[in-house]
């Protein structure tokens, strides 16, 4: 339903963030709208319905907490939840909630003025004019698809697809020669499935991936009854947890360099079988230490020339970046697809890309005929989605122009000059680091908090101060200066964006956020000045 008109609250996005959020300001009683650019909702799962698109986080973490009858009724059929799943669960939680008539849908946000006579956030989108008092942008982190700028894109006669924009009626990709551009977590989930469904499948590659065996399989119904004879428990839990998956596999906490060689190869080989992203969690120091990092990073690479048949291919396919120092990825068959017959790997950092042409892919001296490309190329991370809206604050400041070195902000919730406006997995917040349901219940918990603060103190507006961001950001930053994940080109830095400031966007570091986050609140919400 397109509409217009003014709100309390309203809320871009009509994902996870966007729908929980949409759920509390109902149940403060306040007038709250979405608006959403897609035709429905689901957010990340709405856009990226790529071949072999599914979470890495386990499905008994993957859910809302906020109900209780909710997380005791719904089932999921196995370890990952896929894409179709996880759609078809955020659209049962719409509908149980009644969400669904307060969603604006195919309404794209153009501009955000903040007009400080009245407190209110001015819109204007594709679809009409709306006015709010509060504007939270649940716009997601991992949402402006990356479109790399590559000559000739225009005269190739084929489709090309980036995975966040696959068609929703899916592809017949029989008897195709598909190319695929990247192999970030999207590309190692499409390259198995791709290679099984099309005729051939040559994957450009620029920088190797460390993988990790996914091993999905279905769930243990022993598993989920024990979680779910106590599900608020094993919610607590995991917020003290840093990351997610760790329920199952908690960290071991010594160094590598600690055990002897033996008994180091043991226990990789251990987290090996079990798979999943706790392999990150063999030793509680392989992010952080050199020595231990080389120790797994050598581990892996046997992996991948055991996995792998013919030298060259195995050889191209190992990283020689730091381990851990990118978003962490799991695969079901990813090595193993190289040794398919119908499957070719090209180096692009030896044959670079060139051109598309009307025929494929020019790299090096070759030219790759193609009927289909897929763009497995990201996205502009954690400030993407924002800077695209021109969001204007006191004064008429540019969030565009105050973030033109880089984002900055207080908590990653608030930001300085714009007052109202919060933002959910933004800049400064650790949820990509973290357990992303865990962060975003936590962030929308928090707001909805301030927010009923607000009404029952009769508080017009509310902002970050400048001293309190610059004590958050020399914060994120001394958090942050510790991380091997400064050692290589990332999104996490902002690297894999031409042009884009080279700052390390999340906060590393989980529960002590919510320690921070929890003080905040309990000093009548140190940080921020409300009016
Ligand atoms: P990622 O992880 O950013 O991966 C994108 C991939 O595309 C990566 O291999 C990039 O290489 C490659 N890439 C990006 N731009 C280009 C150009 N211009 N030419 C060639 N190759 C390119 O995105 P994903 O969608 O896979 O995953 C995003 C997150 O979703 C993931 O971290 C999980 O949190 C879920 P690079 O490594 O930059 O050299």
């Amino acid at each position: 339903m397109k509409s217009s008109g003014s709100f309390d609250v309203i809320i871009v996005g009509a994902g996870i963030s966007g729908l929980y959020m949409l759920y509390r300001m109902r149940q403060l009683g306040l007038s709250t709208r979405v608006i959403e650019m897609a035709s429905d909702l689901g957010g990340t799962w709405y856009w990226n319905r790529y071949p072999g698109a599914r979470c890495d986080t386990d499905t008994m973490e993957y859910s809302y907490s906020f109900d209780e009858d909710l997380q005791q009724e719904w089932e999921w059929p196995e370890r990952y939840p896929t894409q179709p799943e996880i759609l078809e669960y955020l659209n049962h939680v719409a509908d149980r909630f009644d969400l669904r008539p307060h969603i604006s849908f195919d309404t794209r946000l153009e501009a955000a003025v903040y007009a400080e006579a009245t407190n209110h956030w001015r819109l204007s989108t594709d679809g009409g004019a709306f006015s709010a008092q509060f504007l939270i942008m649940a716009t997601g982190c991992l949402s402006a698809p990356n479109i790399p700028d590559i000559a000739g894109m225009d005269t190739f006669r084929g489709p090309i697809y980036h995975t966040a924009r696959w068609p929703a009626e899916g592809l017949d990709l029989s008897g195709l020669r598909v190319g695929v551009i990247g192999t970030g977590s999207s590309g190692v989930q499409a390259i198995p499935v791709i290679a099984r469904q099309a005729a051939h499948l040559t994957v450009f590659q620029r920088s190797p991936q460390w993988s990790i065996p996914a091993r999905n399989q279905p769930v243990d119904p022993a598993y989920v009854a024990a979680v779910k004879s106590d599900y608020a428990g094993f919610r607590a839990r995991n917020r003290l947890r840093p990351g997610a998956d760790i329920a199952s596999s908690p960290v071991n906490d010594f160094s590598a360099m600690s055990v002897s060689d033996e008994e180091r190869g043991r226990i990789f080989e251990e987290r090996w079988r079990q798979g999943g992203l706790s392999f990150y969690n063999s030793f509680n120091d392989i992010k952080l230490a050199p020595e231990s990092n080389r120790a797994v990073a050598d581990f892996v690479r046997a992996k991948i020339r055991e996995i792998v048949k013919d030298p060259a291919v195995a050889e191209a396919l190992c990283p020689d970046y730091t381990f851990g120092c990118k978003r962490g990825v799991i695969d079901s068959d990813y090595y193993e697809t190289f040794n398919r017959a119908n499957v070719r790997l090209v180096d692009i950092n030896a044959t670079p890309i060139h051109a598309i042409t009307s025929n494929g892919i020019r790299a090096g001296n070759a030219e790759y005929d193609l009927d289909l490309i897929v763009l497995a190329t990201g996205f502009d991370a954690m400030t993407g989605a924002l800077l695209r809206i021109d969001i204007r604050g006191r004064k008429g400041l540019s969030l565009r122009d105050k973030w033109a070195a880089g984002p900055v902000n207080y908590l990653g919730l608030g930001v300085p000059g714009f007052p109202n406006l919060f933002t959910i997995t933004g800049p400064g917040s650790p949820s990509v680091l973290a357990n992303m349901m865990m962060t975003i219940e936590h962030h929308v918990e928090w707001l909805s908090d301030c927010i009923a603060f607000m009404v029952a103190e009769d508080k017009a507006c509310i902002e970050a101060t400048e001293a309190a961001q610059a004590a958050w950001v020399a914060h994120v930053n001394e958090v942050a200066a510790d991380s091997l994940a400064l050692t290589c080109h990332s999104w996490y830095l902002g690297a894999n964006i031409p042009g884009k400031p080279r700052v390390f966007m999340p906060l590393p570091g989980f529960p002590p956020y919510v320690e921070k986050c929890n003080e905040v609140a309990a000093n009548g919400y140190e940080g921020f000045l409300m009016s």
